[in-house]
């Protein structure tokens, strides 16, 4: 039986788990909550998840949310190896902590400039929060300078979670063209097979959507 991926599109941390599925290879039958529409309110949802963030799986009758804990979850019980999320204590350390600054640093500065443009109505950024989410891509920037990836020297489930962080705060109007080991990483995780289908499309809605809000240029640095 498939896994229950309750996602919606434009959602960050929902693609993060779309597309480490689709990475994993991991048969997910996806049931869209629309956040727009409050549906991570209803009750049938908050029954399932009682902090009603999406992305949430149901595997089976195992419930469990938050992207990082899927990515991982994915990869320990469905990959083929562990090569995306290494057994190997140290290696397996490391792209923890990519992935908790992920959550911590990477997506929370993205929030603070996303939060109030889509759920509070406001139409300008102020320059210390806009200048706080370039520092935390200046620092993807050298977590990236010894090997070209997020953790370690290959490909991982971090890389996963950080490259669809990146597209969406390069499609909100945040300029990449200071970072180039962080532009060279994003265009060689687009090519890893099923990552763009799962992220593309809402990358690209979830851009427009921020943009729309704001006025032409205002996250340039
Ligand atoms: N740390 C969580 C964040 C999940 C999250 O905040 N999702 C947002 C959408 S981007 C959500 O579902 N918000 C609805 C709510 O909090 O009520 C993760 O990585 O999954």
């Amino acid at each position: 039986m498939p896994v229950t991926l309750y996602h919606f599109p434009a959602s960050p941390p929902s693609r993060i788990a779309l597309a480490a599925a689709k990475v994993v290879g991991v048969d997910v039958d996806v049931k869209i909550v629309n956040l727009f529409a409050g549906e991570h309110l209803k009750e049938e949802f908050v029954k399932i998840n009682p902090q009603h963030t999406v992305p949430t799986i149901d595997d089976n009758g195992f419930i469990l949310w938050d992207s990082h804990a899927i990515a991982t979850y994915f990869v320990s019980q469905y990959g083929k190896d562990d090569s995306l999320y290494p057994k190997e204590a140290k290696q397996k350390a490391l792209v923890d902590q990519r992935l908790f600054f992920e959550a911590g640093t990477m997506s929370s500065r993205m929030r603070d400039i996303v939060y109030p443009v889509l759920f509070l109505g406001k139409t300008s950024v102020e320059d210390s929060v806009k200048a706080s989410a370039y520092e935390a891509i200046g620092f993807l920037e050298k977590f990236l300078e010894p090997s070209g990836w997020v953790a370690g020297d290959h490909l991982t489930i971090a890389d996963v979670a950080c490259a669809v962080t990146a597209t969406s705060m390069q499609a909100m109007g945040l300029d990449f063209s200071g970072y180039p080991n962080t532009q060279d990483w994003m265009e060689r995780c687009k090519k890893i097979p099923g990552f763009q289908e799962a992220n593309e499309e809402g990358v690209t809605l979830f851009g427009e959507k921020v943009r729309s809000q704001l006025p032409p240029n205002h996250l340039a640095p």
